[in-house]
């Protein structure tokens, strides 16, 4: 099988291509990735030399390469992770995530129509269908919950759902989308939650909690969410969308505090920041269709991978340090400056 990974240089997508490379060596594995701020040529270091992996510099967007690509590459399936992913740019900066994130996706859609795929499987997310309430922990997203998103990133992904799904009742393309919740671990981008709060621990830097850290987030471990995204391109039914997610809710604050803990800092590094604007209360995922279907269980709990995610960035901190030592200081300036 060819598979091409779209967005393979970031967080998630590089841990798939990780997954995939070694799992399955008769496989060939492309990925096509624009090294964004957010791709990293240094997460996929440990598969460059592999000979079942090659990587291609280029936009989703960009109709005329992509063509070329499924011309000459002729893949079996397509796993699109390549996205702008950060709430908060969504929110200074909406443009980008309306090209990417939409555009991108109908360009690689066009693709598979005008080259033909064995599979098409969209990566999303569980904020297309917006927030829960605090006080409503019963409540849980399902593949049936309405589409109800909140931020400009969300909205972009949703838009990119209804395409995949259109292109498939439109254009019979083979198609599936997984809709996860927050993902944590090796290679996660440190302007996201866990990350920026481990590398400004280590350096004894204010910990920035947005409003009062009520928010509640289902984190999974990354490795799980790509086991199950490998399943579904393999067992998944056509035309369906899977919901991923471990049941591991837990408030910002919860934890903040938890990595504080880990790592023998002082909870007086936690800031109370302006809270983001739209801000979600609550997600949580009911996984029961991917449970009963395709015998999907998440393998790691969050006090180990929260444990083996802290050890990481420990481990590698070649790989964060050099992030946040560039661009990333203008970014940090302009997002937490004078919040
Ligand atoms: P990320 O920001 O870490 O990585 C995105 C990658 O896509 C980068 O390598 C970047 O260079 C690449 N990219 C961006 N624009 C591109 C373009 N136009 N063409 C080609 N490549 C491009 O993102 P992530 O956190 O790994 O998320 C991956 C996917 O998973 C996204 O679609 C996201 O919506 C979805 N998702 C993320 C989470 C999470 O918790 N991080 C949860 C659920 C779903
Ligand atoms: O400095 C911070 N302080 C803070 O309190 C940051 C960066 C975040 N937060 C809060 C906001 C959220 O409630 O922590 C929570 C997690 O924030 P992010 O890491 O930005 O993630 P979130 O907004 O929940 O979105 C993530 O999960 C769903 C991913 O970035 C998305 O790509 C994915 O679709």
């Amino acid at each position: 099988m060819k598979i091409i990974v779209t967005g393979g240089a970031g967080f998630i997508g590089g841990n798939f291509v990780h997954l995939m490379v070694n799992k399955y060596p008769e496989d060939q594995i492309i990925c096509l990735d624009a090294l964004t701020y957010a791709g990293n040529m240094e997460t996929l270091e440990p598969v460059m030399n592999k000979p079942n992996f090659k990587f291609v510099k280029g936009d989703i967007a960009d109709r005329e390469l992509v063509f070329h690509l499924f011309k000459e590459e002729k893949p079996d399936v397509i796993v699109n992770f390549a996205a702008e992913s950060h709430v908060d740019r969504s929110i200074t900066d909406p443009g980008i995530f309306l090209k990417t994130n939409i555009l991108g996706t109908g360009v690689l859609l066009d693709a598979c129509k005008e080259f033909g795929i064995q599979r098409y499987h969209q990566v999303s997310t569980d904020e297309v269908y917006g927030d829960l309430p605090l006080d409503r922990p019963d409540l849980f997203f399902t593949e049936e919950t309405p589409l109800h998103t909140s931020s400009p990133y969300s909205a972009s992904k949703a838009s990119a759902d209804l395409l995949v799904l259109a292109y498939h009742r439109t254009f019979q393309i083979p198609v599936t989308i997984s809709r996860c919740s927050n993902n944590y671990g090796p290679y996660h981008f440190p302007e996201k939650l866990i990350p920026l709060i481990i590398a400004n621990a280590l350096n004894d830097k204010p910990l920035p909690v947005y409003g009062k850290g009520e928010n509640v987030r289902d984190w999974l471990y990354v490795e799980d969410h790509c086991l199950a995204i490998d399943l579904i391109i393999r067992k998944g039914k056509v035309g369906e969308v899977y919901n991923i997610g471990g049941h591991n809710e837990k408030t910002n604050l919860e934890v903040v505090k938890t990595v504080i803990h880990e790592l023998g800092k002082s909870e007086d590094l936690i800031e109370y920041v302006t809270d983001r604007p739209g801000h979600d209360m609550r997600y949580a995922i009911d996984p029961a269709k991917i449970h009963r279907e395709l015998g999907w269980l998440p393998e790691t709990k969050f006090e180990d991978g929260i444990k083996k995610t802290i050890q990481w960035y420990l481990d590698h901190k070649h790989w964060w340090e050099s992030i946040i030592s560039g661009e990333y200081q203008n970014y940090y300036e302009k997002q937490y400056g004078n919040r």
